[in-house]
């Protein structure tokens, strides 16, 4: 059992701790600066492969608020930690300001270490400050205090952190939107006079969509705030257009450097292109199309004259993340810096992303920074943690809940997406009685683009209930593959079966 005095103790560590972090967020909002950040990347960093496949498994997307809640309850456990040793230099010494000063002090010099930024460091070391201050012994005349005086000094101190703490919160949240939350409106793209084709691309793949009955199901254009997002880190790098650069190094004849300015002064495309991760379920969600702007990489890699063995290419963003894949692959993508017809969002890589055709989600690195061909293959990131995701993507069909709808005469609509990377969707087969029939869907019209999903749609007189299946062709008459397999390592397998009617 714990005594009184240590439970004391660990009340106050947890008010300050829980004061710390919250007066960080106050400062700094969810952004590079909050302190919980380098300790959520220390911690993303360094969990073993085999745990994040069975998190990402099991809780999905979900994981990120476990990885981010361990990281504030470490961040919180650093700084209750200091104020104790203020608190007990107090106790020693008698003097409450040597007590606070070193609990305060030594806040904002990690707080100041850990983020790299001095200012925004005062948000915690006040806190912190402030609750050793109000749990702190006073001095008496005999140098001797009653319990029921500590225990409402413990009792002022934690309610006090608890006040604060509900303060900042929804202090910040007012200023920001919700926690966690990244991009308000996107910003316009820059140099918008040569992106004026944007528009009518849109235009295009609109007019290429099937008319649903189901009116929740994506069209042929994924918005911005629904696009899905895949991130190794709970925090996104903040990259200015003006401060970046990609560096392209390693086996080259010569080395190259490019700022965005030399970008966006290249041939300009608008290009429609899906993306699909590799660790989404068979019928997920993380799967998405927008049209993006840019440039194609070739030509920046020709002009290097890449000498590796391998005939690959690390490509690295400011997040830390890191993919490896064949150079021949690599000049057949895209620099992009917009999306949609705006500027990159910081979620999605701002200010530029790699865009690599018919490959999985993963080899598209967001926050580019550098390119270096290598003479010896070398693992990504994911690779490096037992996943085969560099290669071309599986076809699928998918059939979301909002694809199924049961129109005012009766019958019922099935409708969806499919993709088959660079191979294109040839065709959606559908059936309606567990795979004994099968039935080809009208499809969306064929675009110019290699790389981007169909719409496919199949009405049904419902006679009870059915189990329907779908299943794509790709456009070189291959079948999406049927036996099923999970994501890990090299992405989910099978036919997606969905029980629908009465
Ligand atoms: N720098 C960086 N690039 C990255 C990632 C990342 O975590 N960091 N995730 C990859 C993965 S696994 C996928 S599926 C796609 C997702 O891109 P999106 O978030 O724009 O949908 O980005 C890829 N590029
Ligand atoms: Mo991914």
């Amino acid at each position: 059992m714990m005594n009184g005095t240590t439970r004391r103790g660990l009340s106050l560590a947890a008010a300050a701790g829980a004061a710390a972090v919250a007066g960080s967020y106050l400062v700094t909002g969810w952004s590079r600066s909050f302190v919980v950040r380098p300790v959520d990347q220390a911690i993303v960093n360094l969990t073993p492969g085999p745990i994040v496949t069975v998190v990402i498994e099991t809780v999905g997307d979900a994981g990120h608020l476990l990885h981010v809640a361990l990281a504030i309850a470490v961040v919180a456990g650093l700084f209750g930690s200091l104020s104790l040793i203020g608190g007990w230099i107090t106790g020693r010494t008698d003097r409450p300001f040597l007590g606070v000063a070193a609990a305060s002090g030594g806040s904002w010099l990690l707080a100041a270490g850990l983020t790299g930024a001095p200012a925004p460091a005062v948000g915690v070391a006040l806190p912190v400050a402030a609750v050793t201050a109000l749990g702190g012994r006073p001095s008496t005349s005999d140098g001797k205090q009653s319990v029921d005086a500590v225990r409402r000094r413990v009792l002022r101190a934690a309610s006090g952190s608890i006040a604060f703490v509900v303060a900042a919160v929804i202090g910040r949240q007012a200023v920001d939107g919700d926690i966690g939350s990244r991009d308000d409106e996107p910003e316009p793209l820059p140099d918008a006079p040569r992106s004026e084709g944007v528009e009518a691309r849109l235009g295009e793949l609109d007019a290429a969509s099937l008319a649903l009955d189901s009116d929740e199901l994506l069209g042929m254009v994924s918005p911005i705030g629904e696009f899905y997002n895949v991130d190794i880190a709970g925090f996104d790098p903040e990259v200015t257009a003006a401060e970046w650069s990609l560096t392209v190094t390693g086996e080259t004849g010569s080395d190259l450097t490019v700022t965005f300015d030399d970008l966006i002064d290249r041939p300009v495309e608008h290009r429609a292109i899906s993306l699909r991760c590799v660790g989404e379920r068979l019928n997920g969600r993380k799967l998405d199309t927008a049209v993006w702007t840019g440039t194609p990489i070739r030509p920046l890699i020709e002009s290097v004259d890449p000498a590796g063995d391998c005939d690959c290419a690390m490509v690295r963003g400011e997040d830390g993340y890191y993919v490896q894949f064949p150079v021949d692959v690599l000049a057949e993508g895209f620099l992009a810096w917009g999306m949609n017809g705006k500027a990159l969002p910081t979620g999605h890589g701002h200010p530029v992303r790699v865009l690599i055709p018919g490959h999985w989600g993963e080899t598209n690195v967001k926050w580019l920074s550098e390119i270096e061909l290598l003479n010896v293959e070398e693992d990504g990131y994911w690779e490096e943690r037992g996943w085969e995701g560099t290669g071309e993507v599986k076809a699928v069909a998918k059939l979301w809940d909002e694809g199924i709808t049961e129109r005012s005469d009766g019958r019922i609509e099935l409708a969806g997406h499919a993709y088959a990377g660079t191979r294109g969707v040839g065709r959606v087969e559908v059936s309606t009685d567990g795979g004994g029939t099968w039935t080809d869907a009208t499809l969306s019209d064929p675009l110019p683009d290699a790389d981007v999903w169909r719409q496919w749609r199949h009405v049904f007189d419902p006679d009870g209930t059915h189990e329907v299946v779908v299943r794509a062709v790709d456009g070189e008459g291959t079948r999406q593959i049927r036996e099923a397999s999970d994501p890990s390592p090299s992405g989910a397998s099978g036919w997606v079966r969905r029980t629908v009617g009465r």
